[in-house]
């Protein structure tokens, strides 16, 4: 049987706001707002991944803090699969988006007014606790 597949993702923290990034694919999720992040390559440590996904997606560095919550599952393209989410700080860089639509820094009362993916929801409550209200 296959293994199952690390998808990670990373609630970037910066002056008590997460990073929320609006997805541009594919066409079944553009427009969706998700933590960034992405597969983790084969033999690949899953805090390498989401350092390389970040530094591709955001083109900035950015370091894991600690795990949040447990892995929810995700089906992707018919694989097992679980999305895995790390707080994450920036070492440097100022994120842009470079594969997505837009990028927002979301405090907590913000957290739920942009339209997540599915898989992320079960994370909104562990990450506002790390958010300053307003
Ligand atoms: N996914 C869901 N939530 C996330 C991330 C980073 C990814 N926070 C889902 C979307 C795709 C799959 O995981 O179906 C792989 O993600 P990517 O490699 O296309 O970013
Ligand atoms: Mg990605």
């Amino acid at each position: 049987m296959q293994e199952t597949l690390v998808v990670v993702g990373a609630a970037v923290l910066r002056n008590g706001r997460v990073l929320a990034a609006q997805r541009a694919r594919p066409e079944a999720l553009r427009g969706l707002w998700e933590f960034p992040g992405g597969k983790t390559d084969p033999g690949e440590i899953p805090e390498a991944a989401l350092v390389r996904e970040c530094r591709e997606e955001l083109g900035a560095h950015v370091r894991p803090l600690e795990r949040v919550g447990p892995d929810v599952p995700l089906p992707v393209e018919g694989r097992r699969a679980v999305l895995r989410l790390w707080t994450a700080e920036i070492v440097e860089g100022d994120p842009r988006p470079l594969e997505h639509l837009a990028l927002r820094w979301l405090s907590a009362g913000e957290l739920r007014t942009v339209d997540w993916l599915s898989a992320d929801l079960p994370f909104l409550e562990a990450v506002g606790a790390h958010l300053t209200h307003r």
